[in-house]
């Protein structure tokens, strides 16, 4: 139980320099800021009794935070509580470890920092927190997956009674995990490894020739031959997967998170009830709750959609999937579309409309196309199933809206995700959701019920990515908790579909972008071009990768939007994104040095317009 004041202590010896600085600027704030800042000081006479406190009489073994406990230099700052110092300082007083000089300074930056929202942010709606609650909770959050367990360990670092709880739902053919969510169960983390599995598999078939590489038992020919097992692909990414659940609990665990294995649903503002696998209930009272139950895939509504797996089940099958139908054309599809053709199987993808709705035209084309040509996916465009039908052969025959047939061994449905609120009983609490995906509204995070909160894929209206899910819920809990008045920032969040070939992206498209400013106020600089890593490979000559930028064509060319569809785009991209939040304009890009030979060269090298009509391809080394 606390209030928003923190409490922050410094410990160091007299005459060190780097503790003096950071007393006087956490005193001056508190002096500034008495409501939001009280620094306890403790100052030891010399370097020695400081260090025998710390090092030899084991205070820094009191926190958790690994930093701390390899820490041996002044000062030493943690947040905790207390009015008056104490010496020795007790470790009855630790919430959590800061750090040193410069995470203190870091802290102090953050502390003052300008920030635009913050105005609007005041208004957030009195939530009607107090110390003195009398609940089991300050906040119990429902929902341990990336979203919820961030906020969950970031609210009682700093201080909170937190409890955590996630119970999974087995989807409709069956399918249940572990804790975590659905990044680390169903999404990114086994995605990932699928792909990477794919583009090995693909390296060795298409490439490794071009590069003398033979497999032993091949010498005798030019060419190499693959069998990708599944079961073993599988078992080893469901292994570390396990792995990582159990580093969770144990991280809850470390964290002082109650982790409770169980399913809650609201009974009024204050009250869950919570039932276990076994059906036992109990009750939880809470001051706080944040909702963070993320999302499900939506299932097919046609005949015999019910035979359809999802993203929930694929990454458990026991035995290759086989022949494939994807529905769906967009991020998920794709990716599945993508790793399940890596690894040799007959794909296809039902094409309601485009590809990657949202996503910039021109490069999710190119994803399109590389994925038809290089990795052989079949597209049906403009249609959807009509009806699915079990086989005695054991395959699903599926007829399509063109009347079409064809037969397959695994559908899988990827035609987007509905929140997963319905059950929560959150309407009685007055709060609302969008009625298309059944996402909660809310600003700031905050519901339309004062003191429930929701983050990650059950807000509406944010970007459905984890470290999206992790950062709000990470702000969230240092509004509630750590005096904090920083929202969360959706904007300029970059993502990369880890299609076959990868697609990554910052800001807006270059159709939003016109849209929005108009087609005569923005330039697109682009680059079609072989990465150096293909040019070996007769397999590769057919293909490209691509990059542009979208900028506003005054000056200074404000940078709206970076897209490149190549390989290690996730890599590419991420260093561009921290550019694009301070506002990167299309000269600071283009004196920005590059790495040669690299692919990330090609978008501080971009200089041919499209408005100029010059082949995109026309750029060299
Ligand atoms: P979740 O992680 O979904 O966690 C919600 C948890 O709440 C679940 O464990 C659920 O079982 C539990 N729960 C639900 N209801 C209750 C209840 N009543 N009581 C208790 N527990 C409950 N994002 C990326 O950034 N990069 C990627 O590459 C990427 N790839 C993806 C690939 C796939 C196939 C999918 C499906 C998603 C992918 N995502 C990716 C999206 C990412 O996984 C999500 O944005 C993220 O997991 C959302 O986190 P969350 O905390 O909102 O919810
Ligand atoms: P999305 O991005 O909502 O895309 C859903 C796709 O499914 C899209 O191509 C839709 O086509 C298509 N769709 C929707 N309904 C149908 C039906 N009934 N039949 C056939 N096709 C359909 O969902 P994803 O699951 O790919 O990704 C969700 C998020 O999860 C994503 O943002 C990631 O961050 C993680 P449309 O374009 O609407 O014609």
């Amino acid at each position: 139980m606390m209030s928003s004041q923190k409490v922050l202590h410094v410990a160091g010896w007299e005459s060190c320099g780097f503790y003096s600085r950071c007393l006087s600027v956490l005193k001056s704030l508190s002096l500034l800021f008495p409501t939001r800042l009280r620094v306890i000081q403790h100052a030891f006479p010399d370097r020695s009794s400081y260090r025998a406190w710390l090092l030899e009489d084991g205070f820094r073994s009191h926190f958790t935070d690994p930093r701390a406990l390899e820490h041996t230099s002044s000062p030493f700052v943690w947040f905790g509580t207390g009015e008056d110092a104490t010496h020795p300082p007790s470790s009855d007083c630790i919430h959590s470890y800061l750090g040193g000089h410069d995470a203190t300074l870091d802290w102090c930056r953050q502390f003052m920092a300008p920030c635009e929202a913050v105005a609007e942010e005041l208004q957030m709606v009195d939530d009607g927190h107090k110390p003195d609650h009398g609940y089991d909770y300050d906040l119990v959050v429902i929902g341990g997956g990336s979203g919820g367990m961030a906020a969950a360990k970031e609210a009682a670092a700093l201080g909170a009674r937190v409890a955590c709880l996630d119970f999974v739902k087995p989807s409709p053919a069956g399918t249940t995990w572990g804790l975590g969510g659905t990044c680390v169960n169903v999404g990114c983390i086994p995605k990932k490894l699928f792909h990477a599995g794919s583009l090995l598999n693909e390296a060795i078939l298409q490439d490794s020739p071009a590069f003398g590489v033979q497999i032993a038992s091949e010498m005798h020919a030019n060419e190499v031959s693959t069998k990708v097992q599944w079961p073993v692909l599988r078992e080893n990414i469901q292994n570390y997967i396990r792995s990582l659940n159990f580093k969770y609990r144990v991280r809850l665990r470390e964290k002082d998170v109650t982790y409770l294995n169980k399913l809650g649903t609201f009974k009024n503002a204050h009250t869950i009830e919570a039932v276990d696998k076994k059906g036992r209930s109990s009750t939880i009272t809470s001051s706080r709750f944040l909702i963070a139950t993320g999302g499900r895939p939506t299932p097919l509504s046609c005949p015999g959609g019910d035979l359809a797996i999802s993203s929930d089940d694929i990454f458990f099958m026991e035995q290759s999937p086989g022949k494939t139908l994807c529905v769906g054309a967009s991020y998920i599809s794709l990716e599945c579309a993508g790793f399940l053709a890596g690894i040799g199987l007959d794909v296809t993808v039902a094409v309601r409309s485009i590809l990657l709705r949202g996503f910039d035209r021109e490069c999710s084309d190119r994803v399109g196309k590389y994925m038809e040509d290089h990795s052989k996916v079949k597209f049906r465009r403009g249609v959807v199933p009509s009806k699915l039908q079990k086989q005695e052969n054991g395959q699903i025959e599926v007829t399509f809206s063109d009347g079409s047939t064809d037969s397959y061994d695994t559908v899988l449905a990827a035609v987007g995700r509905t929140a997963d609120t319905e059950k929560l009983g959150i309407s009685s609490l007055g709060i609302k959701v969008n009625s298309k995906n059944q996402r909660i509204l809310g600003k700031y995070e905050q519901t339309d019920c004062p003191n429930v909160y929701a983050v990650g894929d059950v807000l509406d209206d944010t970007p459905e990515l984890t470290p999206v899910a992790i950062q709000a819920g990470i702000k969230l809990a240092r509004r509630l908790f750590g005096g904090s008045k920083e929202p969360m920032d959706y904007v300029n969040v970059c993502t990369t579909v880890f299609t076959p070939i990868e697609y990554s992206c910052v800001g807006i498209s270059e159709d939003d972008a016109i849209s929005k400013y108009g087609e005569d106020n923005v330039e697109v600089y682009h680059s079609e071009f072989l990465p150096l890593e293909w040019s070996l490979s007769n397999a590769r000559s057919h293909s490209s990768a691509f990059a542009k930028i979208v900028c506003e064509k005054a000056e200074p060319q404000r940078v709206l939007g970076i897209h490149y569809v190549g390989p290690n785009a996730g890599e590419v991209m991420q260093g561009y994104g921290v550019s694009m939040r301070q506002g990167l304009t299309y000269k600071q890009l283009t004196e920005t040095v590059g790495i040669h030979p690299t692919c990330s060269e090609e978008i501080v090298t971009l200089s041919i317009t499209k408005s100029s009509g010059e082949d995109a391809a026309a750029g060299g080394c």
